[in-house]
Protein backbone atom coordinates (compact mmCIF):
# COMPACT_ATOMS: atom_id res chain seq x y z
CA UNK A 1 0.00 0.00 0.00
CA UNK A 2 1.58 3.38 -1.14
CA UNK A 3 2.61 5.72 2.13
CA UNK A 4 2.35 9.67 2.29
CA UNK A 5 4.93 10.76 4.86
CA UNK A 6 5.19 13.84 6.19
CA UNK A 7 8.04 16.02 5.24
CA UNK A 8 10.02 17.75 7.88
CA UNK A 9 13.54 19.62 7.90
CA UNK A 10 14.71 18.13 4.14
CA UNK A 11 13.82 14.59 5.40
CA UNK A 12 10.11 12.27 5.15
CA UNK A 13 8.93 11.35 8.61
CA UNK A 14 7.19 8.05 9.26
CA UNK A 15 4.42 8.16 12.00
CA UNK A 16 3.22 5.24 13.87
CA UNK A 17 -0.47 6.54 13.51
CA UNK A 18 -2.36 6.28 9.96
CA UNK A 19 -5.11 7.22 8.15
CA UNK A 20 -6.64 6.18 4.63
CA UNK A 21 -6.85 8.38 1.83
CA UNK A 22 -9.84 6.91 -0.46
CA UNK A 23 -10.41 7.74 -4.22
CA UNK A 24 -13.85 9.20 -3.83
CA UNK A 25 -15.29 7.99 -7.21
CA UNK A 26 -15.45 3.95 -5.62
CA UNK A 27 -14.03 4.46 -2.37
CA UNK A 28 -10.95 2.31 -2.72
CA UNK A 29 -8.09 2.79 -0.46
CA UNK A 30 -5.36 5.09 -2.56
CA UNK A 31 -2.63 5.78 0.20
CA UNK A 32 -2.08 5.26 4.08
CA UNK A 33 -1.21 8.98 5.59
CA UNK A 34 1.46 9.47 8.32
CA UNK A 35 -0.62 11.59 10.63
CA UNK A 36 1.76 14.30 12.57
CA UNK A 37 1.70 14.37 16.18
CA UNK A 38 2.59 17.76 18.14
CA UNK A 39 5.92 16.70 18.35
CA UNK A 40 6.89 16.53 14.85
CA UNK A 41 4.87 20.11 14.17
CA UNK A 42 7.10 21.66 16.69
CA UNK A 43 10.03 20.22 14.74
CA UNK A 44 9.02 21.12 11.44
CA UNK A 45 8.57 24.68 12.90
CA UNK A 46 11.79 24.85 14.34
CA UNK A 47 13.32 23.59 11.40
CA UNK A 48 11.67 26.65 9.52
CA UNK A 49 13.05 28.85 12.08
CA UNK A 50 16.32 27.83 11.62
CA UNK A 51 16.13 27.89 7.65
CA UNK A 52 15.15 31.44 7.29
CA UNK A 53 17.51 32.73 9.81
CA UNK A 54 19.90 30.77 7.50
CA UNK A 55 20.79 31.45 4.10
CA UNK A 56 17.42 31.01 2.39
CA UNK A 57 16.17 33.86 4.62
CA UNK A 58 19.06 36.27 3.18
CA UNK A 59 19.28 35.18 -0.21
CA UNK A 60 19.27 37.38 -2.65
CA UNK A 61 15.67 38.17 -4.90
CA UNK A 62 17.17 36.62 -8.19
CA UNK A 63 18.61 33.35 -6.87
CA UNK A 64 15.33 32.62 -4.86
CA UNK A 65 13.17 33.34 -8.29
CA UNK A 66 15.47 30.71 -9.57
CA UNK A 67 14.49 28.05 -6.60
CA UNK A 68 10.74 28.85 -7.92
CA UNK A 69 11.53 28.49 -11.26
CA UNK A 70 13.52 25.19 -10.49
CA UNK A 71 10.16 24.48 -8.44
CA UNK A 72 7.82 25.02 -11.47
CA UNK A 73 10.20 22.92 -13.99
CA UNK A 74 10.11 19.98 -12.00
CA UNK A 75 6.44 19.63 -11.85
CA UNK A 76 5.92 20.28 -15.33
CA UNK A 77 8.33 17.68 -15.20
CA UNK A 78 6.49 15.36 -13.28
CA UNK A 79 3.23 16.59 -14.65
CA UNK A 80 1.18 13.26 -15.15
CA UNK A 81 2.30 12.47 -11.58
CA UNK A 82 0.37 15.10 -9.69
CA UNK A 83 -2.75 14.21 -12.67
CA UNK A 84 -2.84 10.92 -11.23
CA UNK A 85 -2.46 11.71 -7.76
CA UNK A 86 -5.34 14.86 -7.93
CA UNK A 87 -7.95 12.57 -9.80
CA UNK A 88 -7.54 10.01 -7.84
CA UNK A 89 -7.48 11.91 -4.35
CA UNK A 90 -10.39 14.06 -5.65
CA UNK A 91 -12.13 11.89 -8.04
CA UNK A 92 -12.21 15.39 -10.46
CA UNK A 93 -12.31 14.48 -14.34
CA UNK A 94 -9.17 14.48 -16.21
CA UNK A 95 -10.65 17.73 -18.72
CA UNK A 96 -10.16 19.54 -14.96
CA UNK A 97 -7.37 18.52 -13.66
CA UNK A 98 -5.28 18.19 -16.59
CA UNK A 99 -6.27 22.11 -17.61
CA UNK A 100 -7.05 23.72 -14.38
CA UNK A 101 -5.11 21.89 -10.86
CA UNK A 102 -2.07 20.67 -12.06
CA UNK A 103 -0.76 23.36 -15.20
CA UNK A 104 -1.86 26.13 -11.99
CA UNK A 105 0.05 24.67 -9.27
CA UNK A 106 3.15 25.43 -11.49
CA UNK A 107 2.04 28.29 -12.78
CA UNK A 108 1.85 29.83 -8.97
CA UNK A 109 5.23 29.48 -8.27
CA UNK A 110 6.31 30.82 -11.98
CA UNK A 111 3.96 34.09 -11.43
CA UNK A 112 5.33 34.43 -7.70
CA UNK A 113 8.79 34.17 -8.65
CA UNK A 114 8.22 37.01 -12.13
CA UNK A 115 6.22 39.19 -9.61
CA UNK A 116 9.15 38.97 -6.81
CA UNK A 117 11.81 40.12 -9.34
CA UNK A 118 9.78 43.48 -10.14
CA UNK A 119 7.87 44.27 -7.20
CA UNK A 120 8.84 47.84 -6.67
CA UNK A 121 9.29 49.22 -2.87
CA UNK A 122 7.74 52.60 -1.99
CA UNK A 123 9.69 55.59 -1.46
CA UNK A 124 8.36 59.05 -0.43
CA UNK A 125 10.33 62.41 0.19
CA UNK A 126 9.05 64.45 2.88
CA UNK A 127 10.21 68.34 2.54
CA UNK A 128 11.00 69.77 6.08
CA UNK A 129 10.28 73.21 7.11
CA UNK A 130 13.95 74.11 8.05
CA UNK A 131 15.16 73.35 4.78
CA UNK A 132 16.27 69.91 5.24
CA UNK A 133 14.32 66.78 3.77
CA UNK A 134 13.55 62.96 4.66
CA UNK A 135 13.46 60.06 2.79
CA UNK A 136 11.34 57.30 3.75
CA UNK A 137 11.93 53.80 2.04
CA UNK A 138 10.84 50.69 2.69
CA UNK A 139 12.07 46.84 2.87
CA UNK A 140 10.90 43.91 2.65
CA UNK A 141 12.05 41.03 4.87
CA UNK A 142 10.56 37.64 5.63
CA UNK A 143 7.67 37.15 8.60
CA UNK A 144 9.23 34.17 9.35
CA UNK A 145 7.70 30.76 9.48
CA UNK A 146 4.14 30.64 7.86
CA UNK A 147 1.47 27.83 8.53
CA UNK A 148 -0.82 27.20 5.57
CA UNK A 149 -3.21 25.01 5.98
CA UNK A 150 -5.89 23.98 3.26
CA UNK A 151 -8.80 22.41 1.94
CA UNK A 152 -9.51 19.43 -0.27
CA UNK A 153 -11.61 21.03 -3.79
CA UNK A 154 -8.48 22.42 -5.41
CA UNK A 155 -5.92 20.40 -3.18
CA UNK A 156 -2.83 21.72 -5.56
CA UNK A 157 -4.10 24.77 -7.04
CA UNK A 158 -4.99 26.46 -3.31
CA UNK A 159 -1.51 24.91 -1.46
CA UNK A 160 0.63 26.14 -4.20
CA UNK A 161 -1.05 29.41 -4.18
CA UNK A 162 -0.10 30.37 -0.58
CA UNK A 163 3.47 28.35 -0.49
CA UNK A 164 4.72 29.72 -3.99
CA UNK A 165 4.39 33.54 -2.46
CA UNK A 166 5.35 33.19 1.06
CA UNK A 167 8.80 31.30 -0.03
CA UNK A 168 9.27 33.84 -2.60
CA UNK A 169 9.74 36.43 0.30
CA UNK A 170 12.10 34.21 1.88
CA UNK A 171 9.76 32.74 4.53
CA UNK A 172 10.14 28.81 5.66
CA UNK A 173 5.93 27.26 5.85
CA UNK A 174 4.51 24.41 7.52
CA UNK A 175 1.69 23.61 5.34
CA UNK A 176 -1.13 21.08 6.36
CA UNK A 177 -3.21 19.77 3.31
CA UNK A 178 -6.58 18.46 3.43
CA UNK A 179 -6.83 14.99 5.36
CA UNK A 180 -9.15 14.04 2.35
CA UNK A 181 -6.16 14.91 -0.32
CA UNK A 182 -2.86 14.65 0.90
CA UNK A 183 -0.84 13.47 -2.24
CA UNK A 184 -0.44 16.24 -4.71
CA UNK A 185 1.34 17.70 -1.46
CA UNK A 186 3.17 14.97 -0.82
CA UNK A 187 4.45 14.71 -4.52
CA UNK A 188 4.79 18.59 -3.83
CA UNK A 189 8.27 17.84 -0.87
CA UNK A 190 9.17 15.40 -3.49
CA UNK A 191 9.84 17.98 -6.06
CA UNK A 192 11.59 20.54 -3.39
CA UNK A 193 13.97 17.74 -2.25
CA UNK A 194 14.70 17.09 -5.60
CA UNK A 195 15.07 20.44 -6.58
CA UNK A 196 17.50 21.09 -3.70
CA UNK A 197 15.12 23.41 -1.66
CA UNK A 198 17.45 23.74 1.69
CA UNK A 199 16.38 21.64 5.04
CA UNK A 200 13.23 23.26 6.69
CA UNK A 201 12.38 26.25 3.94
CA UNK A 202 9.25 23.47 2.99
CA UNK A 203 8.07 21.45 5.58
CA UNK A 204 4.58 19.01 5.49
CA UNK A 205 2.85 17.87 7.81
CA UNK A 206 -0.26 15.76 6.94
CA UNK A 207 -3.42 15.22 9.72
CA UNK A 208 -6.60 16.74 10.87
CA UNK A 209 -7.98 20.10 12.22
CA UNK A 210 -8.83 19.90 16.58
CA UNK A 211 -6.25 17.64 18.24
CA UNK A 212 -4.20 17.01 14.98
CA UNK A 213 -1.67 19.01 13.13
CA UNK A 214 -4.35 21.70 12.15
CA UNK A 215 -4.61 23.14 15.86
CA UNK A 216 -0.69 22.06 16.54
CA UNK A 217 -0.06 24.53 13.67
CA UNK A 218 -2.64 27.41 14.46
CA UNK A 219 -1.80 27.33 17.99
CA UNK A 220 2.05 27.39 18.13
CA UNK A 221 3.57 31.05 19.46
CA UNK A 222 6.36 29.94 17.46
CA UNK A 223 4.22 30.07 13.81
CA UNK A 224 4.52 33.71 12.93
CA UNK A 225 1.36 34.02 10.68
CA UNK A 226 -1.05 31.84 9.00
CA UNK A 227 -3.17 31.53 5.83
CA UNK A 228 -5.85 29.18 5.87
CA UNK A 229 -8.70 28.41 3.07
CA UNK A 230 -11.55 26.29 4.15
CA UNK A 231 -14.81 26.52 5.88
CA UNK A 232 -15.81 29.96 7.53
CA UNK A 233 -16.66 28.27 10.70
CA UNK A 234 -13.21 26.65 10.48
CA UNK A 235 -11.88 30.27 10.14
CA UNK A 236 -13.54 31.65 13.16
CA UNK A 237 -11.69 28.52 15.28
CA UNK A 238 -8.30 29.19 13.58
CA UNK A 239 -8.82 33.42 14.47
CA UNK A 240 -9.49 32.20 18.01
CA UNK A 241 -6.29 30.36 18.51
CA UNK A 242 -4.11 33.25 16.33
CA UNK A 243 -5.57 35.53 19.02
CA UNK A 244 -3.53 34.38 21.34
CA UNK A 245 -0.53 35.16 20.29
CA UNK A 246 -1.43 37.99 18.01
CA UNK A 247 -0.11 36.93 14.27
CA UNK A 248 -1.17 38.34 11.09
CA UNK A 249 -4.01 35.91 9.26
CA UNK A 250 -5.05 35.83 5.43
CA UNK A 251 -8.55 33.61 5.14
CA UNK A 252 -10.13 32.56 1.92
CA UNK A 253 -13.37 31.07 3.19
CA UNK A 254 -16.90 30.36 1.70
CA UNK A 255 -19.65 31.56 -0.58
CA UNK A 256 -22.59 31.55 -1.53
CA UNK A 257 -22.11 33.42 -4.72
CA UNK A 258 -24.81 35.24 -6.67
CA UNK A 259 -24.92 35.25 -10.89
CA UNK A 260 -27.42 37.67 -12.80
CA UNK A 261 -28.18 36.90 -16.11
CA UNK A 262 -30.29 39.53 -17.62
CA UNK A 263 -32.67 39.26 -20.28
CA UNK A 264 -29.49 40.85 -23.32
CA UNK A 265 -26.94 38.87 -22.57
CA UNK A 266 -25.53 36.85 -25.26
CA UNK A 267 -27.74 33.55 -24.46
CA UNK A 268 -26.09 30.93 -25.64
CA UNK A 269 -22.13 32.27 -24.32
CA UNK A 270 -24.35 32.34 -20.93
CA UNK A 271 -25.58 28.88 -20.79
CA UNK A 272 -21.74 27.72 -21.35
CA UNK A 273 -20.93 30.02 -18.72
CA UNK A 274 -23.10 28.95 -16.41
CA UNK A 275 -23.20 25.30 -16.62
CA UNK A 276 -19.29 25.35 -15.42
CA UNK A 277 -20.13 28.32 -13.14
CA UNK A 278 -22.64 25.78 -11.48
CA UNK A 279 -20.98 22.38 -12.06
CA UNK A 280 -17.19 22.49 -11.93
CA UNK A 281 -15.53 20.37 -10.32
CA UNK A 282 -19.05 19.11 -9.10
CA UNK A 283 -19.89 22.34 -7.55
CA UNK A 284 -17.18 21.94 -4.85
CA UNK A 285 -15.12 25.47 -6.25
CA UNK A 286 -15.67 28.10 -3.42
CA UNK A 287 -16.72 30.61 -6.46
CA UNK A 288 -19.65 28.56 -7.95
CA UNK A 289 -22.96 30.24 -8.31
CA UNK A 290 -25.34 28.67 -5.85
CA UNK A 291 -28.42 31.45 -6.19
CA UNK A 292 -28.48 32.05 -9.92
CA UNK A 293 -31.06 35.27 -10.85
CA UNK A 294 -32.68 35.55 -13.98
CA UNK A 295 -34.30 38.70 -15.68
CA UNK A 296 -38.21 37.27 -16.03
CA UNK A 297 -38.59 37.54 -20.27
CA UNK A 298 -35.56 34.84 -20.48
CA UNK A 299 -36.32 32.95 -17.04
CA UNK A 300 -38.35 29.77 -18.63
CA UNK A 301 -36.07 29.71 -21.62
CA UNK A 302 -32.89 29.97 -19.33
CA UNK A 303 -34.33 26.63 -16.69
CA UNK A 304 -35.34 24.50 -19.47
CA UNK A 305 -31.65 24.89 -21.50
CA UNK A 306 -29.87 24.47 -18.33
CA UNK A 307 -32.05 20.88 -17.45
CA UNK A 308 -31.53 20.23 -21.02
CA UNK A 309 -28.01 20.68 -20.76
CA UNK A 310 -27.49 18.63 -17.37
CA UNK A 311 -29.49 16.02 -19.37
CA UNK A 312 -25.88 15.10 -21.55
CA UNK A 313 -23.66 15.39 -18.51
CA UNK A 314 -21.41 12.56 -18.16
CA UNK A 315 -21.16 11.63 -14.87
CA UNK A 316 -17.48 8.61 -14.82
CA UNK A 317 -14.45 7.81 -14.03
CA UNK A 318 -12.16 10.67 -13.86
CA UNK A 319 -9.24 9.31 -16.25
CA UNK A 320 -12.13 8.89 -18.60
CA UNK A 321 -11.70 12.11 -20.82
CA UNK A 322 -15.48 12.85 -21.87
CA UNK A 323 -16.30 12.68 -17.82
CA UNK A 324 -18.01 16.13 -17.31
CA UNK A 325 -18.83 15.95 -13.66
CA UNK A 326 -16.99 13.77 -10.68
CA UNK A 327 -18.14 12.22 -7.48
CA UNK A 328 -18.42 14.56 -4.11
CA UNK A 329 -15.22 14.52 -2.08
CA UNK A 330 -16.21 12.12 0.79
CA UNK A 331 -19.45 10.23 2.06
CA UNK A 332 -19.83 11.95 4.78
CA UNK A 333 -19.80 15.97 2.08
CA UNK A 334 -22.20 13.37 0.01
CA UNK A 335 -24.46 12.89 3.10
CA UNK A 336 -24.70 16.75 3.48
CA UNK A 337 -25.72 17.95 0.15
CA UNK A 338 -28.11 15.08 0.13
CA UNK A 339 -29.53 16.85 3.12
CA UNK A 340 -29.77 20.36 1.40
CA UNK A 341 -31.65 18.59 -1.65
CA UNK A 342 -34.28 17.33 1.03
CA UNK A 343 -34.14 20.55 2.96
CA UNK A 344 -35.16 22.20 -0.73
CA UNK A 345 -37.99 19.19 -1.00
CA UNK A 346 -39.31 20.11 2.73
CA UNK A 347 -38.88 24.01 2.54
CA UNK A 348 -41.34 23.64 -0.89
CA UNK A 349 -39.35 23.83 -3.91
CA UNK A 350 -39.18 22.43 -7.28
CA UNK A 351 -36.80 20.01 -8.23
CA UNK A 352 -36.49 20.60 -12.07
CA UNK A 353 -33.69 17.89 -12.42
CA UNK A 354 -30.96 15.72 -10.28
CA UNK A 355 -32.09 15.52 -6.93
CA UNK A 356 -31.09 11.85 -6.32
CA UNK A 357 -28.08 9.55 -6.20
CA UNK A 358 -26.94 7.75 -9.52
CA UNK A 359 -26.86 4.32 -9.72
CA UNK A 360 -24.24 2.51 -11.97
CA UNK A 361 -24.12 -1.16 -11.11
CA UNK A 362 -20.46 -0.91 -11.15
CA UNK A 363 -17.98 -0.25 -8.31
CA UNK A 364 -18.90 3.60 -8.50
CA UNK A 365 -21.75 2.26 -6.99
CA UNK A 366 -19.27 2.05 -3.58
CA UNK A 367 -17.87 6.24 -4.26
CA UNK A 368 -19.78 9.46 -3.07
CA UNK A 369 -21.71 10.16 -5.83
CA UNK A 370 -25.09 12.41 -6.35
CA UNK A 371 -26.50 13.64 -9.69
CA UNK A 372 -26.08 17.47 -10.44
CA UNK A 373 -29.71 19.00 -9.54
CA UNK A 374 -31.63 22.56 -10.32
CA UNK A 375 -34.19 23.72 -8.01
CA UNK A 376 -36.51 26.80 -8.39
CA UNK A 377 -39.24 27.96 -6.60
CA UNK A 378 -37.57 28.71 -2.53
CA UNK A 379 -37.65 32.10 -1.12
CA UNK A 380 -34.60 34.18 -0.76
CA UNK A 381 -34.76 33.39 3.01
CA UNK A 382 -34.55 29.72 2.47
CA UNK A 383 -32.05 27.79 3.79
CA UNK A 384 -31.25 26.41 0.48
CA UNK A 385 -30.48 30.59 -0.83
CA UNK A 386 -28.41 31.07 2.35
CA UNK A 387 -25.99 28.26 3.32
CA UNK A 388 -23.16 26.97 1.07
CA UNK A 389 -24.05 23.87 0.36
CA UNK A 390 -20.77 23.08 -2.00
CA UNK A 391 -22.26 20.85 -4.50
CA UNK A 392 -23.37 20.07 -8.33
CA UNK A 393 -26.81 22.45 -7.26
CA UNK A 394 -28.17 25.67 -7.86
CA UNK A 395 -31.57 27.26 -7.58
CA UNK A 396 -32.98 29.58 -10.08
CA UNK A 397 -35.43 32.47 -9.38
CA UNK A 398 -36.74 35.21 -11.65
CA UNK A 399 -36.26 39.05 -10.94
CA UNK A 400 -37.36 42.51 -12.57
CA UNK A 401 -35.55 45.15 -11.84
CA UNK A 402 -31.26 46.04 -11.90
CA UNK A 403 -32.02 47.43 -8.66
CA UNK A 404 -34.34 44.97 -7.06
CA UNK A 405 -31.18 42.02 -7.88
CA UNK A 406 -28.66 43.89 -6.86
CA UNK A 407 -30.40 44.09 -3.22
CA UNK A 408 -31.02 40.77 -3.27
CA UNK A 409 -27.58 39.36 -4.84
CA UNK A 410 -26.01 40.98 -2.03
CA UNK A 411 -28.81 39.81 0.57
CA UNK A 412 -25.73 37.38 2.11
CA UNK A 413 -23.46 37.36 5.00
CA UNK A 414 -20.88 35.73 2.07
CA UNK A 415 -19.21 38.05 0.17
CA UNK A 416 -16.73 36.35 -1.79
CA UNK A 417 -17.80 36.14 -5.83
CA UNK A 418 -20.40 37.38 -8.82
CA UNK A 419 -20.67 37.16 -12.16
CA UNK A 420 -22.70 38.94 -14.75
CA UNK A 421 -24.24 38.60 -17.89
CA UNK A 422 -25.08 41.37 -20.44
CA UNK A 423 -24.69 42.80 -23.41
CA UNK A 424 -24.93 46.50 -21.91
CA UNK A 425 -21.47 47.45 -21.28
CA UNK A 426 -23.13 50.50 -18.78
CA UNK A 427 -24.97 48.10 -16.75
CA UNK A 428 -22.39 45.66 -16.45
CA UNK A 429 -19.60 48.28 -14.67
CA UNK A 430 -22.69 49.83 -12.45
CA UNK A 431 -23.99 45.81 -11.62
CA UNK A 432 -20.01 44.77 -10.92
CA UNK A 433 -19.52 47.67 -9.16
CA UNK A 434 -22.21 47.56 -6.43
CA UNK A 435 -21.32 43.60 -5.61
CA UNK A 436 -20.27 43.50 -1.99
CA UNK A 437 -18.24 40.90 -3.07
CA UNK A 438 -14.45 40.20 -3.60
CA UNK A 439 -14.58 39.87 -7.61
CA UNK A 440 -16.97 40.43 -9.79
CA UNK A 441 -17.21 38.94 -13.53
CA UNK A 442 -18.90 40.69 -16.31
CA UNK A 443 -19.84 37.55 -19.39
CA UNK A 444 -17.24 35.21 -17.63
CA UNK A 445 -16.39 33.06 -14.28
CA UNK A 446 -13.62 31.91 -12.74
CA UNK A 447 -11.16 34.21 -15.16
CA UNK A 448 -7.93 34.73 -13.67
CA UNK A 449 -5.30 36.93 -14.19
CA UNK A 450 -2.78 36.00 -10.73
CA UNK A 451 -1.84 39.31 -10.56
CA UNK A 452 -4.98 40.72 -9.34
CA UNK A 453 -6.82 40.92 -5.04
CA UNK A 454 -8.30 37.61 -4.46
CA UNK A 455 -10.46 37.23 -1.74
CA UNK A 456 -13.85 37.72 -0.03
CA UNK A 457 -15.80 40.47 2.24
CA UNK A 458 -18.32 39.49 5.13
CA UNK A 459 -17.78 35.52 5.90
CA UNK A 460 -15.73 34.82 3.12
CA UNK A 461 -12.60 36.02 4.13
CA UNK A 462 -10.37 38.37 5.53
CA UNK A 463 -7.41 40.30 3.37
CA UNK A 464 -6.31 39.74 -0.43
CA UNK A 465 -3.61 37.48 -1.77
CA UNK A 466 -2.71 37.52 -5.33
CA UNK A 467 0.14 39.53 -6.60
CA UNK A 468 1.57 42.58 -4.92
CA UNK A 469 -1.44 41.71 -2.33
CA UNK A 470 0.67 38.48 -1.44
CA UNK A 471 3.60 40.07 -1.43
CA UNK A 472 2.70 42.33 1.31
CA UNK A 473 1.26 39.69 3.25
CA UNK A 474 4.04 37.40 3.28
CA UNK A 475 6.50 39.61 4.45
CA UNK A 476 7.31 42.59 7.16
CA UNK A 477 7.73 45.65 6.14
CA UNK A 478 10.14 47.98 7.68
CA UNK A 479 10.02 51.92 6.89
CA UNK A 480 13.34 53.33 6.92
CA UNK A 481 13.44 57.15 7.37
CA UNK A 482 16.35 59.05 6.67
CA UNK A 483 16.85 62.77 7.47
CA UNK A 484 19.23 64.73 4.74
CA UNK A 485 20.80 68.22 5.82
CA UNK A 486 21.18 70.85 3.22
CA UNK A 487 19.57 71.24 -0.09
CA UNK A 488 21.31 69.39 -3.08
CA UNK A 489 23.41 71.72 -5.49
P1 LIG B 1 -12.44 22.91 6.15
O1 LIG B 1 -12.52 24.22 6.81
O2 LIG B 1 -13.24 21.79 6.71
O3 LIG B 1 -10.93 22.36 6.16
C1 LIG B 1 -9.89 23.11 5.58
C2 LIG B 1 -8.59 22.76 6.27
O4 LIG B 1 -8.65 23.18 7.62
C3 LIG B 1 -8.27 21.27 6.32
O5 LIG B 1 -6.89 21.11 6.09
C4 LIG B 1 -8.64 20.89 7.73
O6 LIG B 1 -7.96 19.76 8.22
C5 LIG B 1 -8.26 22.13 8.49
N1 LIG B 1 -8.95 22.35 9.76
C6 LIG B 1 -10.23 22.02 10.07
N2 LIG B 1 -10.51 22.43 11.33
C7 LIG B 1 -9.39 23.04 11.82
C8 LIG B 1 -9.06 23.66 13.06
N3 LIG B 1 -9.94 23.76 14.05
N4 LIG B 1 -7.81 24.16 13.19
C9 LIG B 1 -6.91 24.09 12.19
N5 LIG B 1 -7.17 23.49 11.00
C10 LIG B 1 -8.40 22.99 10.82
O7 LIG B 1 -12.76 23.15 4.63
P2 LIG B 1 -12.92 22.08 3.47
O8 LIG B 1 -14.15 21.29 3.73
O9 LIG B 1 -11.62 21.36 3.32
O10 LIG B 1 -13.09 23.00 2.17
C11 LIG B 1 -14.31 23.46 1.70
C12 LIG B 1 -14.56 24.89 2.15
O11 LIG B 1 -13.49 25.72 1.75
C13 LIG B 1 -15.81 25.51 1.54
O12 LIG B 1 -16.46 26.26 2.52
C14 LIG B 1 -15.24 26.44 0.46
O13 LIG B 1 -16.08 27.50 0.09
C15 LIG B 1 -13.99 26.89 1.12
N6 LIG B 1 -13.02 27.36 0.12
C16 LIG B 1 -12.79 28.70 0.00
C17 LIG B 1 -11.90 29.19 -0.96
C18 LIG B 1 -11.62 30.67 -1.17
O14 LIG B 1 -10.70 30.99 -1.91
N7 LIG B 1 -12.37 31.56 -0.55
C19 LIG B 1 -11.24 28.28 -1.78
C20 LIG B 1 -11.52 26.92 -1.63
C21 LIG B 1 -12.41 26.47 -0.67
O1 LIG C 1 -7.70 30.90 -8.45
C1 LIG C 1 -7.33 31.12 -7.28
O2 LIG C 1 -6.25 31.67 -7.04
C2 LIG C 1 -8.16 30.68 -6.15
N1 LIG C 1 -7.71 31.02 -4.92
C3 LIG C 1 -9.30 30.00 -6.38
C4 LIG C 1 -10.18 29.55 -5.37
C5 LIG C 1 -11.15 28.67 -5.66
C6 LIG C 1 -12.03 28.17 -4.67
O3 LIG C 1 -12.43 27.03 -4.59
Amino acid sequence: MKQLRNYIDGKFVESPKLFDDLNPADGSLIAQVHEADRTMVDAAIAAGRRAVGGPWGKMSVEDRAKVLYRIADEMDRRFDDFLEAEMSDTGKPHSMASTIDVPRGAANFRIFADILKTAPLESFRTTLPDGAHAINYTVRKPLGVVGIISPWNLPLLLLTWKVAPALACGNAVVAKPSEETPATATLLAEVMETVGVPPGVFNLVHGFGPGSAGEFITTSADIDAITFTGESRTGSAIMRAAAEHVKPISFELGGKNAAIVFADCDFDKTIDGMMRAIFLNSGQVCLCSERVFVERPIYDRFVAAVAERMSSMKLDWPTNKATTMGPLISAEHRDKVLSYYQIARDEGATIVAGGKVPKFSDARDKGFWVEPTLITGLSDQARCMREEIFGPVCHVTPFDTEAEVIARANDTRYGLAASIWTSNVNRAHRVAESMRVGISWVNAWFLRDLRTPFGGSGLSGIGREGGMHSLNFYSELTNVCVRVEGAAA
